[in-house]
């Protein structure tokens, strides 16, 4: 039963512990979107997954900045950077997808945020602007041109890589009650506004399971 053909594919963005209730970076309801996405994978037969995967000396990681606090800001060289608690450290439980989550005809776990000294919300490109994840040559290779996105979250990673995913050239729409938001001083409004003005679309699981 699957509606969208080889040129669409789903994008499940850190649908990882470490974001779920429980995790170093719990987001509210985070577990929420998982039944929501194994009731829509089925009807894609491409699927990419994203994992954030940090080394323990993070730059991220307010731990490693004496002095400084979860959800405080630096200036870092590429830009102001939030400091997060420690999360999705590399081979630990807190990193690994949701047990749950049912995508056996996933393709492709594209890992970001291993550098030591940049950030990546984006599936796509790196904190720095600079540094690519691959991801947008891997998608080109295969065809595809349209990506349908879910996942954690959606003000932070989700709506970065939709917006790379659109300066890249793809059509982008996010599915909403597929994802979760952290909201840290207005973040959510603000990520919405910014994909709305770069031609990110929105839908509902049940619009797309009605497709
Ligand atoms: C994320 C903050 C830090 C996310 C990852 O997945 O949205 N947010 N690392
Ligand atoms: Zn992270």
């Amino acid at each position: 039963m699957n509606t969208f053909d080889d040129s669409a594919a789903l994008l499940i963005v850190d649908a990882q512990y470490g974001f779920m209730p429980g995790g170093g970076l719990p987001v509210a309801d985070g577990d929420a979107i998982v039944p929501v996405i194994n009731r829509i994978a089925p009807l894609f037969a491409n699927v990419v997954l994203t994992q954030d995967w940090h080394p323990v000396d993070h730059i991220s990681f307010a731990a490693n900045h004496p002095g400084r606090a979860p959800f405080e800001t630096i200036a870092l060289p590429y830009g102001e950077q939030v400091l997060w608690p420690t999360h999705c450290v590399q081979g630990t439980r807190d990193a690994a997808l949701h047990d749950d989550l049912r995508v056996p005809q996933a393709q492709l776990i594209i890992r970001k945020g291993f550098h030591r000294d940049v950030d990546s919300y984006s599936a796509f490109m790196e904190a720095d602007r600079r540094t690519s994840t691959g991801l947008a040559a891997y998608l080109k290779a295969r065809g595809i041109v349209r990506l349908y996105l879910c996942g954690l979250a959606t003000d932070y990673c989700v709506a970065w890589s939709a917006l790379d995913a659109r300066a890249a050239g793809f059509d982008a729409t996010v599915i909403e009650d597929a994802c979760r938001a952290i909201d840290l001083n207005g973040s959510l409004a603000r990520a919405w506004a910014d994909m709305a003005a770069a031609g990110v679309g929105r839908i509902g699981s049940a619009a797309l399971l009605n497709t």
